[in-house]
């Protein structure tokens, strides 16, 4: 047997090939999308993989006569296209209405009446071949790959999780895994059960990060982010949540003194809840702010947002973040901003140790992937999730089973 592997734009660009290199009697045993090429996991394209093979020795020509009744159906079709066309062209020649004597008429096209009847067969048995060739593949790989019967619910999915922009990687993973259990299954799964699998399959994988919460034992905690991700609203909410339900002696401090508005806006949640706020201009400052907050039994401290693409910015908060209190650093992302860059904002952080990511804005998108992304590419722990701007009462902590439910949204019909 010759096995022959064409990677592809698409499965009808490869019938062609593989019939001009392996012949007729060729048959196809698989076809995988694959991804290549790219630039460190990015920007591979998508293509299909597609197996044939022929077995050695297999003659040509014996193949060809099999699908007789068919030949002869579609060779009648041919005959009445061509019958057809005669005819226009016939009607070509003989124009309904005289034209004017003084106009000299071109020469009609040197157009045979009918074409001469070894390229019509020329034309019929190529055509015929083609067909041929393309309902046995398509015969083939029905029996080949179970899959096919079955690829609806599986395409849905696959459109679900891009419109959902969960990273390509994942996307191909967890199409992978899902395909695998289905392929246990004696019945044809339907949508519901191909997303019964996902969402198993993806709350397993989410275990190591879900359940988590902001460390019972960090005295301070540092909010870090990009601006306008909603640091500052969010720390008034927790703060509030742990002051008003829990009793908790709460105590703010802000490094933001970059705008002016900035130190305002936690002032007044300061003064609201009535709690005491420290502003620190550099690290020097956080000593003395720790003093006057020592009877705190909780600090949440507020940051500047930089530009966290670039690592000297990260590295700077970070040098504003070392202080011997025990401590623990969350990192605050919108969900309405792009996955790519929060991935990369993300890979800053973690290279200093942060584990835990916080999410705003859940209620100004409906695209939940950089959740996923961030957890299982970057590995970071999602604790809450803020889904509007009042405070103290829009935000909660992460529920994987929720966010699943979310993200998979219904399953698609059959
Ligand atoms: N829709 C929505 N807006 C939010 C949320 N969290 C914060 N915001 C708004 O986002 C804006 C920036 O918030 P702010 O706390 O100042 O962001 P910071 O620069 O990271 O401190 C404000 O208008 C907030 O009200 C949220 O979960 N949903
Ligand atoms: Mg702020």
């Amino acid at each position: 047997m010759r096995v022959k592997r064409y990677v592809v734009n698409a499965l009808p660009e490869a019938l062609p090939m593989i019939r001009s290199e392996l012949g007729k009697d060729a048959v196809i045993l698989n076809t995988k999308e694959v991804r290549i090429g790219g630039f460190m996991g990015m920007f591979r394209k998508k293509k299909m993989e597609v197996i044939a093979a022929i077995e050695s020795g297999a003659a040509a020509p014996t193949a060809a006569a099999q699908p007789k009744k068919a030949a002869a159906e579609v060779q009648q079709v041919v005959r009445a296209i061509q019958e057809s066309k005669r005819q226009a062209a016939t009607a070509v020649l003989e124009p309904p209405a005289p034209a004017p004597v003084t106009v000299v008429q071109p020469p009609p096209p040197a157009m045979p009446a009918s074409p001469p009847l070894q390229t019509i067969n020329r034309i019929n048995d190529d055509l015929l071949e083609e067909i041929r060739f393309i309902k046995q593949s398509l015969k083939q790989l029905s029996m080949h790959k179970p899959d096919m019967e079955r690829p609806l619910a599986i395409q849905s999915l696959y459109g679900r999780l891009v419109q959902q922009e969960v990273e390509p990687e994942l996307i191909d993973r967890l199409i992978d895994a899902v395909n695998e259990k289905l392929a246990d299954q004696k019945e044809m799964p339907d949508g519901a059960e191909t997303w019964r699998i996902a969402r198993e399959l993806l709350l397993e994988w989410l275990i190591p990060y879900s359940h988590q919460s902001i460390s019972e034992s960090a005295r301070v905690v540092h909010f870090v982010g990009p601006t306008g991700v909603g640091k500052t609203t969010t720390i008034a909410k927790l703060a509030a949540g742990q002051s008003i339900k829990f009793g908790r002696q709460i105590g703010l401090i802000t490094s933001d003194t970059y705008r002016i508005a900035a130190v305002d806006q936690l002032r007044t949640y300061a003064n609201i809840l009535n709690v005491p706020m420290e502003v620190v201009f550099s690290p020097m400052d956080l000593p003395k702010a720790f003093k006057q907050l020592e009877d705190r039994e909780l600090i949440y401290m507020d940051t500047a947002g930089r530009n966290f693409r670039n690592e000297l910015h990260v590295s700077e908060v970070n040098s504003l973040l070392q202080s011997s209190e025990k401590s623990e650093t969350v990192l605050v992302l919108s969900l309405t901003g792009k996955t790519k860059d929060m991935m990369a904002v993300a890979d800053n952080f973690v290279k200093y140790g942060v584990r835990k990511v916080l999410f705003t804005k859940l209620d100004e998108t409906s695209v939940y992937g950089s959740i996923l992304n961030l957890a299982l590419q970057n590995e970071l722990q999602p604790v809450f999730v803020a889904s509007g701007q009042t405070v103290p009462d829009d935000i909660a902590p992460f529920n994987a089973e929720r966010y699943i439910d979310a993200l998979l949204g219904a399953p698609a019909d059959e």
